[in-house]
Order: structure tokens, then C-alpha cells, then sequence
């Protein structure tokens, strides 16, 4: 039997490993802290758990099928992202909500983050050849959330629901804003289409490599950074 193991150049295999123990640790520390959490935060800090819970369950697969086929995991990789983006929607709905929002955000956000999933899926896979196309339609999707978050109702309910979340709203803001744009780059190094035709990695394995670990490293910082906003918002307004 072939004996699977990571070889010391194996960066992909590596970030992937990496990526399953944070996620794990993060999952612990955010579950664990819910006891000594404010009752009104608990389940913000529940859900932050739940996004890297999922994820590192998601990365364990990752990570074997990578060190078993030295293939991307493309499939398992969405079907993790179509679970925890919509929960980290429901994180800037929980948080808003004391400050009057309505559930038709929730929806509009969770609709938007689908749209951008769903069509930079079928580039991915099932239609590479028009993976630009397929890009930016995801990009106006993704648009739409940065300019909901940032202009739209969630800016608006922010000047309302006091200075922590005000605080908060906006980090998260950022997160979205910068964090969330490694994710096209990856796209971008990894599809046929490259940048509307500039291919920046032409040999087709290193372009994908390329791709999963750019979505790895984004993944941690959005996943465990993100949670570790709402961790401190909850801890923020217990000194008040
Ligand atoms: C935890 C996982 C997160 C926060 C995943 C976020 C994913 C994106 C923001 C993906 C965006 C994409 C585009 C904006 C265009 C190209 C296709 C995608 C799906 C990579």
C-alpha cells in the first residue's frame, strides 16, 4: 500500500492540513466561550462557531482527497462556502437586527451570496470555457453585498445601533470589502479565462494549485477573522 504523506514542498497538502486545525481550533474556542458569553450574544458567537465548525469538517475532507488524488477538491470546496457565506449573512442580521432589521435582508444578502457562489461554481466546473463570463456575473453579486454592507441598509442600520456595533459593522465591512476579494484572485489564477484573457499562470496544475491555497489562506482570515469580530463585539459591550 502507497503510504500518503505530505512532502515537504507540498504547499497545497500543507495549507490544507493548516487549515483544518485552525478551523478546529476556532471551532473549540468559540463553542467553549458561549458560557461566558452575554446572553443577547450567544448566538452570534454560536453561529461564528458553526462557520468554522463547518469549514473544518469541510477541510478535513479537503485535505484527504487532495493527498489521495493531488486533485482539487472544487466540489467539496463550494458545497463549504454555499453553507457558511449565507451563515456569516446571518451574522450582520443578528447584529443589526436590535437596530430594527428586517428579515428581507437576511434574504437579500443570502440571494446574492448564492448568486455569486452558484455562477462562480459553473465556471469552475461545468463551463470553463466561459469561466470570464461567469466571473463577473459572480462579481456583481458580489458587488452588490460590498455595497449593501457598505452604502445600503446594513450601512444605515449601523448609524443606529450603537457605537460597538457601529465599531464592528465596519471591521466587518472591511473583512468583506478586502477579505472577500482574495477570492476572485483565486479564481482568476486558477480558470482558463485568467484576467478577461491574461493568463497570469499558464501551466494549468500550478494554476490550480495556485487557486487552493489563495481560497486557503482567504478562508482562514475571513473564517476565524470574522468570528473573532463578533467574539470581541460581544466582549466590547459587556464593559459597558
Ligand atoms: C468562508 C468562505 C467565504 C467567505 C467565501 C467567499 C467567496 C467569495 C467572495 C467568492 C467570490 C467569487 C467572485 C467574486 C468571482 C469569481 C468566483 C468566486 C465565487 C470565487
Amino acid at each position: 500500500m502507497e503510504h500518503l504523506k505530505i512532502a515537504s514542498d507540498n504547499y497545497v497538502a500543507f495549507t490544507f492540513f493548516i487549515g483544518t486545525m485552525a478551523m478546529m481550533a476556532a471551532s473549540v474556542f468559540f463553542f467553549f466561550e458561549i458560557n461566558n458569553t452575554p446572553q443577547k450574544w450567544r448566538t452570534s458567537v454560536l453561529v461564528s462557531g458553526l462557520i468554522t465548525f463547518i469549514a473544518a469538517v469541510h477541510y478535513y475532507y479537503m485535505r484527504g482527497y487532495n493527498l489521495e488524488t493531488g486533485d482539487s477538491p472544487t466540489f467539496f470546496r463550494y458545497v463549504d462556502w454555499i453553507l457558511t457565506v449565507p451563515l456569516m449573512c446571518v451574522e450582520f442580521y443578528l447584529i443589526t437586527k436590535k437596530a430594527g432589521a428586517k428579515i428581507s435582508l437576511l434574504w437579500k444578502l443570502i440571494a446574492a451570496s448564492l448568486v455569486m457562489l452558484i455562477t462562480g461554481y459553473l465556471g469552475e466546473t461545468i463551463d470553463r470555457d466561459s469561466s470570464v463570463m461567469w466571473g463577473v456575473l459572480s462579481g456583481l453579486a458580489y458587488f452588490y453585498i460590498v455595497y449593501t454592507i457598505w452604502f445600503g441598509e446594513v450601512a444605515k442600520l449601523s448609524q443606529t445601533a450603537g457605537v460597538e456595533v457601529t465599531k464592528a459593522i465596519k471591521i466587518l465591512g472591511w473583512f468583506v470589502l478586502v477579505g472577500w476579494s482574495i477570492y476572485p484572485l483565486g479564481y482568476i489564477l486558477g480558470t482558463p479565462g485568467g484576467f478577461f484573457g491574461i493568463q497570469i499562470v499558464s501551466d494549468i496544475d500550478a494554476a490550480t494549485k495556485a487557486m487552493d491555497i489563495v481560497y486557503n489562506i482567504a478562508d482562514a482570515i475571513n473564517k476565524i477573522g470574522f468570528g473573532l469580530v463578533i467574539y470581541s463585539l460581544s466582549r466590547a459591550e459587556d464593559k459597558v
